[in-house]
């Protein structure tokens, strides 16, 4: 591997008071880490063309073994540099576990485990698990998707609110009641074989309290200690803030998500390497194309760059996305990697997810037309493009597990949730949508997350309703899944919709037109956003279309064979290929 040192954390009573030793080809015993808790020790191991095996490390105290633990030095991945993550050639499917589909009944109690199946409360567990997935891979890839962005599946022991899997109680473990490690490792290469590439959900900002870490913790600032329960501030504007003061930074990075939540403070380096290895373990014992890393603002940001770094030096081709939940342009751009910023700063992660296009999607298509107001905060959001590393490596979507669903932000109108769709599929970026979405799920995030994460229908036991199947679905629904798979076919063979560039034309009338196009190709997309047809002349286009004699609409199959004035339906979009 590009880095050749590994350092492992043992834990056990009194560990500190032993002398560990090595003996196996390739393994130098080089440094041996005591920190203020006996019952730790951490040893560095330089791994020099060592063949995959098992050898013993012994701990020895007067000559005797007090302990010996047989360590495994995996196979690696086979061409794991080589990895290929999700780009703008990719679509996301985003699904809860919990949630999607129960493929194993028997894993919905677990012994040891502190919650249980409860589908009465809709905050407790519904029974979801990756046998489910597995089971329904099949209705996601022909929609047309590519990738899947599934939250978190490892092991939350949580007595409450376990099901949304934000609270890790063990790294290294996926939770029982979604499955074991080997049902992960096949959920990615099931994936794999129908071309979708598995996006796991990481976070290092926090950990449950109920991680047995916080019943012995390696380090005194293992976490961020506060007098008393200290809370972080989500002002993730201190972080840039060249007035801001330094209580408010502090508290905004080191306050804690939730009371159970601890913050993990990631400046104390064992952590950090901890972390950094968790990722490299994952990668190359899953195979795994992505990472959508939590909370990023949140974390440390100089050891998140450590992280990307590390990440990028391994897998070049590798792929993350990192949630910075600020819908403010010169803000999320500080996040995406790739380039310095202005202060030095390179956080060495790919991509973010574009919150500001989030923020302009739902009132962009419910409002009227004004001077900022209606498809103009499409048009404004991506007129910022300049200030991003590389804004076509942006994550584009209309909701998530946290916010409102998309078809309630805009008033559950479905002719405008397919223009919606239209654009998260045609605007430059990685398209994402959120299960339900193609079901006409509605929710607003206040009535509590529980309910926002409804259930997919037909993935459980006495569901009345099978929404995996087209007859299971009503007409409507079938509307937009035809929608969704139509302009997925589209999208996944047009490379100008992956890598094209994006010319925009300021809305008039409600109507908003954008080109893709590279050498060979153009596209071009309108929304109409008038609930009355209405006639567009697209001479004002010209510099786009000059070279094409017709457009035909993909959707409609409508041809025009002229660039003059065009008559388009209300609330429709277009997506026209140009000949
Ligand atoms: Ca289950
Ligand atoms: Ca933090």
């Amino acid at each position: 591997m590009h880095h050749s040192t590994l350092q492992v954390m043992v834990y056990a009573d009194n560990i500190g008071n032993t002398r560990p030793s090595v003996d196996y080809p390739g393994v130098t015993l080089t440094d041996i880490i005591l920190v203020n808790n006996p019952n730790y020790i951490f040893l560095n191991l330089e791994i020099t063309d060592a063949d995959p095996g098992t050898f013993p490390i012994r701990f020895r105290n007067a000559g005797n073994d007090v302990y010996v633990y047989d360590y495994e030095l995996k196979r690696r991945l086979p061409n794991a540099e080589q990895i290929k993550g999700f780009d703008a050639s990719d679509a996301i499917y985003l699904l809860m576990p919990d949630r999607f589909a129960n493929g194993n009944p028997s894993n919905d109690q677990v012994e040891g485990m502190l919650e249980g199946v409860n589908r009465d409360n809709p905050d407790g567990r519904q029974g979801g698990d990756i046998q489910g997935i597995i089971d329904h891979l099949d209705y996601i890839r022909d929609m047309g998707f590519s990738a899947l962005w599934i939250n978190p599946l490892l092991e939350n022991n949580q007595p409450e609110y376990s099901y949304h899997g934000y609270a890790t109680t063990d790294f290294y473990q996926i939770d029982p009641r979604f499955g074991t490690n080997e049902d992960y490792k096949r959920l990615v290469e099931e994936a794999e074989q129908r071309g979708i590439k598995i996006i796991k959900d990481m976070i290092f900002n926090h950990i449950g309290d109920q991680h047995w870490w916080m019943k012995d913790l390696p380090d005194k600032n293992w976490i961020n200690n506060w007098d008393e329960f200290t809370k972080t501030s989500y002002r993730i504007t201190t972080i840039l803030d060249p007035h801001a003061a330094e209580s408010d930074y502090r508290k905004m990075v080191d306050g804690w998500f939730d009371g159970h939540m601890p913050d993990l403070n990631q400046k104390n380096p064992l952590l950090a390497t901890y972390l950094i290895q968790n990722s490299v373990w994952w990668i190359e014992y899953a195979g795994i194309q992505g990472i959508r890393m939590d909370t990023q603002p949140y974390a440390d940001r100089f050891f998140m760059s450590d992280w990307g770094k590390y990440l990028m030096a391994e897998y070049p081709y590798f792929r993350i996305v990192g949630e910075s939940w600020i819908g403010v342009p010169s803000l999320m751009s500080y996040f995406q990697g790739g380039e310095i910023q202005f202060d030095g700063y390179d956080s060495h992660i790919n991509s973010v997810f574009d919150f500001s296009l989030y923020d302009a999607i739902g009132p962009g298509f419910t409002e009227g037309e004004g001077w900022s107001e209606g498809l103009m905060r499409l048009y404004n959001s991506l007129a910022q493009d300049f200030l991003y590393v590389d804004p076509f490596q942006l994550v584009v979507f209309g909701d998530n597990h946290d916010t409102d669903r998309i078809y309630t932000r805009i008033n559950q109108d479905k002719d405008k949730l397919k223009m919606v769709l239209t654009h998260i599929f045609t605007t430059r970026g990685i398209p994402m949508i959120y299960t339900g979405t193609e079901l006409l799920e509605s929710g607003y995030e206040h009535d509590g997350h529980g309910e926002l994460r409804s259930t997919f229908p037909g993935g459980f036991p006495g569901d009345k309703t099978n929404a995996f199947t087209k007859r299971g679905r009503t007409r409507n629904q079938n509307d937009i899944v035809d929608h969704i798979t139509e302009l997925l076919q589209f999208r996944n063979e047009s490379e100008v919709l992956h890598y094209g560039l994006l010319k925009q034309f300021v809305p008039e009338n409600n109507v908003y037109t954008y080109f893709r196009y590279d050498e060979d190709e153009t596209v071009m997309v309108v929304l109409n956003s008038n609930d009355k047809d209405i006639e567009l002349d697209t001479r004002r286009f010209s510099e786009a279309t000059i070279n094409f004699n017709a457009a035909t609409d993909i959707l409609s199959g409508k041809t025009f064979n002229d660039f003059n004035t065009w008559k388009i339906p209300a609330n429709t979009s277009m997506v026209l290929q140009l000949k």
